[in-house]
């Protein structure tokens, strides 16, 4: 392989040889560590977006790592023609940890999302007794659960979608955070199997429901016989002070048995990212014992989906949040993160507001969507050593890997604080 130097030699290789489906942070990076990252320039950076929340166990977490250099010296890919000694080990140990009975195994979070809602659509059929071809399935606006043909169809993004059509049909879209909507789509519709949601909305901007959306969507489901299905992706596995965000403001880490009262159980938990510590591509869709049984063989598959390699690196993976309490350190950092922000904030023009939960945070920028202010501050917080990106144009998503230790982090708001500082009027 040709080796390079300068980092807009790669950004060049990139740009005219490969499709433009991205616009990244022009930096180059080879190496991580922790909440570090460093550049081909041997530049270091304080990682604040943990690939989409993918690294919430910090880069290269070493535990990790030796757990796949083991495995992958032993057996990589067996497919599911025929059994490994490690993925029912691996079932059993994720249907313990999240508390329910089945696991489906695979390795995107758009694959986790599309056989959620195969699921979803053939329990309608077979178990709810929904006519054939007519399940429907309620959605929110401004979601994000990934990018294959079917999930884009129910997006609201023009950009995600236009042009990709003639789209999937079958979708119902409510706005989110909405009790009142979603109640009058299931009274009026009676061929409705599930109800996707995303406890938190991310793409969206780091948006937080009230407190008891998600527990009075699931009583509506319930009282109506649908299936309340979590997308969990990003904001799963501590990363918004809980072990999941639907576990509300317990803190116990998937060892309450599920009592706590703030605990909401989704019919469907779709798990995905951080379930490696973002070393290999490895999701879930985790139910119960009725529901994962109307997938019967020939129904569903994927060749690398429940492979020896991604077993033992979830099972290591969630081992590590568990052993480093980074779920407790995530929600301890995050109200600290959050409170100096918001100090911040009162004297700012910049920045009009600050919001999110653990470490999954965004500020929202004091300008429209199209503007550029959010891009350039990301360019300028990458020059001050920190990086971070901006969605829907005039918010910045800030998710450090939850391995950041408190002085750590107080750099980091420093670096914040001076960096938004030099955009002040
Ligand atoms: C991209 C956002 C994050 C997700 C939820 C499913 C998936 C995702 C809740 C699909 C993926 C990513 C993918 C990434 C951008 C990104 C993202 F900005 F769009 F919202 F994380 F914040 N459900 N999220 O967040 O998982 O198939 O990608 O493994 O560039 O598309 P995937």
């Amino acid at each position: 392989m040709e080796i390079l130097t300068a980092a807009q030699e790669y950004i060049d290789l990139e740009r005219e040889k490969g499709a433009h489906d991205y616009h990244p942070i022009p930096v180059v990076l080879e190496r991580g560590e922790g909440v570090y990252l460093w550049d081909v320039e041997r530049k270091k950076y304080f990682d604040f977006l943990s690939a989409y929340s993918a690294v919430n166990q910090g880069h290269c977490h070493p535990r990790i790592i030796n757990i796949l250099q083991q495995q992958a010296q032993t057996l990589t890919l067996t497919s599911r023609a025929f059994h490994n000694n490690k993925l029912g080990v691996y079932m059993n140990y994720m249907t313990d940890y999240f508390g329910f009975d089945r696991l489906l195994p695979s390795n995107t979070g758009a694959e986790a999302v599309e056989a959620a809602i195969k699921i979803t659509r053939k329990w309608g059929y077979t178990v709810k007794g929904i006519e054939e071809n007519k399940a429907e399935i309620i959605v929110c606006a401004q979601n994000f659960h990934g990018r294959t043909s079917t999930i884009i169809s129910f997006s609201s993004d023009p950009g995600s979608k236009q042009y990709f059509g003639p789209h999937a049909t079958g979708f119902i879209t409510i706005p989110y955070n909405d009790i009142e909507a979603l109640e009058a789509v299931l009274e009026t519709h009676p061929n409705i199997a599930g109800f996707l949601v995303e406890p938190i909305q991310g793409e969206a901007g780091v948006y937080t429901p009230d407190e008891d959306f998600i527990r009075n969507a699931k009583a509506l489901c319930e009282s109506y016989n649908v299936l309340l299905i979590a997308d969990e992706i990003q904001t799963g596995i501590g990363r918004t002070g809980s072990l999941l965000a639907v576990c509300g403001s317990c803190t116990c880490e998937g060892h309450c048995e599920k009592q706590s009262a703030t605990y909401t159980e989704p019919d469907l938990l779709i798990l995905g990212k951080a379930l490696s510590g973002g070393t290999y591509p490895v999701s879930a869709v985790l139910t119960r014992n009725e529901v994962m049984d109307v997938i019967q063989p020939g129904q569903h598959g994927s060749t690398f989906g429940g492979n020896p390699m991604a077993c033992i690196i979830a099972m290591e993976a969630l081992e590590v949040i568990r052993d480093e309490q980074l779920t407790q350190n995530a929600r301890r950092l995050g109200k600290l993160f959050r409170t100096a922000l918001n100090d911040y904030i009162k004297n700012s023009k910049v920045v009009q507001k600050v919001r999110g939960s653990g470490l999954l945070n965004a500020i929202v920028i004091n300008d429209h969507e199209e503007s550029d202010t959010a891009w350039k501050i990301c360019l300028k917080l990458m020059e001050n050593g920190l990086l971070a990106k901006p969605t829907h144009g005039n918010i910045i998503r800030f998710a450090p890997p939850l391995v950041i230790t408190e002085s750590e982090l107080n750099c980091c708001i420093e670096i914040i604080k001076s960096t938004l500082q030099t955009f002040e009027p």
